[in-house]
């Protein structure tokens, strides 16, 4: 049985309040659902079985180049923001696994599974950094890293993906996602082709020692901290590094890193169909990469993504099975609250899509029907379905409303008065 660390009592007193009424809504939807042809019973338990990864770096409070106001109790170290991703895995029932950052995350691993053990929480993907100095090292990545021009700075760069390996082995995980800052601010400082022969060939080294149940993740990104070129732009070259690698190396979507109004899902789409689609790291943006919380600026394209997971789902397209993980900084906000909420959203998106009706869908894509075929995914997408991801928490022992019970606890004034003020300024994720 995990430690709670919000009381039990609490959760059920707090879902007591509201008991009445979900059971009104569930069965009023499970009439509509019935008149519509869809089972209530199986979206609720395919809901319930639906989890994403946590990043332990969104427990703390994010930052932007310009500053970081820190709240209150923010994490000292791995062990309370473990802590702090069992309360939001407890009242969402929907986060089991936390993601690891590697050094920020470093400890003995032993003590780091002895802990998620104890609260019931198991690691996801492992992250590696490359795109910061840590304290002490020999060779910097101001000009980059695995594709620097230095041969001693990409071997440290291998070193260092090689020890998270490591590490994940000893805790558990069974994913590497390769972050890289390596880019170009200015046209002609970087050779594009000799850069990404270098990056291929480091990359390649790292690949060499993933165990073979494990599986490599690069992400592309458009721009930033590079800002006239980076190393993996875009989608076209994530898939080349997941090709020239082999069989363990998949492409990573981030939502965030695509110039706007890039269409997204079709992305997703191709991924699937040529095998390479790793998984996700959720979260939302209005401009850039502004790693707002997922679904608040566009939860329709939330919703066409799964809508491509749940057609490639049921149409059975062989070993599909992507990681779902969280890749957020909360400037703003609590982050448990937004991590919550977050979680909330994707299995949103996710219900939605379940209910999508692929068979009307695919008739009228062959009848070249598109108002009737946009009228069924926005027919899934307008419905709430609120009463089925609630129920899927209150089975699992988590909060009908989490955000309320999460308030009702008072555990970010008691962590505040356990955890010392952190320093504010600066700027940067964290
Ligand atoms: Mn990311």
């Amino acid at each position: 049985m995990a430690e709670l660390r919000i009381a039990a009592d609490l959760v059920v007193a707090e879902n007591d309040k509201r008991a009445a009424a979900l059971k009104s809504d569930y069965e009023a939807l499970g009439a509509n659902f019935a008149r519509r042809g869809i089972d209530i019973e199986a979206v609720t338990r395919k809901v319930e079985d639906f989890f994403v990864a946590v990043p332990s770096w969104g427990v703390g409070t994010g930052g932007t180049r310009f500053a970081r106001f820190p709240g209150t109790g923010e994490p000292r170290g791995i062990f309370d923001k473990l802590d702090d991703c069992a309360v939001i895995n407890q009242l969402t029932r929907a986060t089991p696994n936390v993601s690891l950052h590697i050094p920020w995350d470093k400890a003995d691993a032993k003590e780091l599974r002895a802990k998620g053990n104890a609260l019931g929480l198991g690691f996801d993907a492992m992250n590696s950094n490359t795109f910061s100095d840590a304290p002490g090292q020999t060779h910097s990545y101001k000009y980059g890293s695995l594709s620097h021009t230095d041969a001693a700075t990409r071997a440290q760069a291998v070193e260092h993906n090689l020890e998270c390996i490591e590490i994940g082995k000893a805790i558990g995980s069974k994913a590497l996602t390769v972050w890289v800052g390596d880019g170009s601010n200015f046209p002609g400082q970087s050779h594009f082709t000799k850069a990404f022969e270098r990056y291929l060939a480091s990359m390649a080294d790292i690949y060499e020692a993933l165990p073979d149940d494990w599986k490599i993740f690069t992400e592309h990104k458009m721009y930033e901290p590079a800002f006239y070129s980076t190393v993996v732009q875009d989608w076209g070259t994530n898939y080349l590094i997941a090709q020239t690698l082999g069989p363990k190396a998949f492409c990573l979507v981030d939502l965030g890193h695509h110039a706007p109004n890039t269409n997204i899902e079709m992305i997703v789409a191709r991924l699937i169909q040529f095998g390479k689609l790793g998984g996700f790291h959720f979260n939302d943006s209005k401009y850039g990469d502004d790693d707002l919380d997922a679904g608040v600026i566009e939860p329709y394209r939330l919703f066409l993504v799964f809508n491509e997971l749940l057609d490639a789902e049921q149409r059975g397209v062989n070993d599909f099975n992507p990681a779902h993980m969280i890749d957020q900084s909360h400037n703003v906000t609590d982050p448990i609250e937004s991590l919550i909420n977050s979680a909330n959203e994707i299995r949103r998106a996710y219900a939605q899509a379940l209910i999508v009706d692929r068979k009307a869908l695919s008739g009228y894509q062959d009848e070249n029907d598109a108002m009737m075929a946009s009228e069924t995914l926005k027919r899934a997408y307008r419905t709430d379905v609120e009463p089925i991801l609630a129920e899927a928490r209150r089975r699992a022992n988590g909060a009908i409303d989490p955000i309320a019970a999460y308030r009702a606890s008072g555990y970010r004034k008691k962590v505040a008065a356990e955890r010392p003020a952190s320093a504010a300024g600066g700027g940067g994720i964290v």
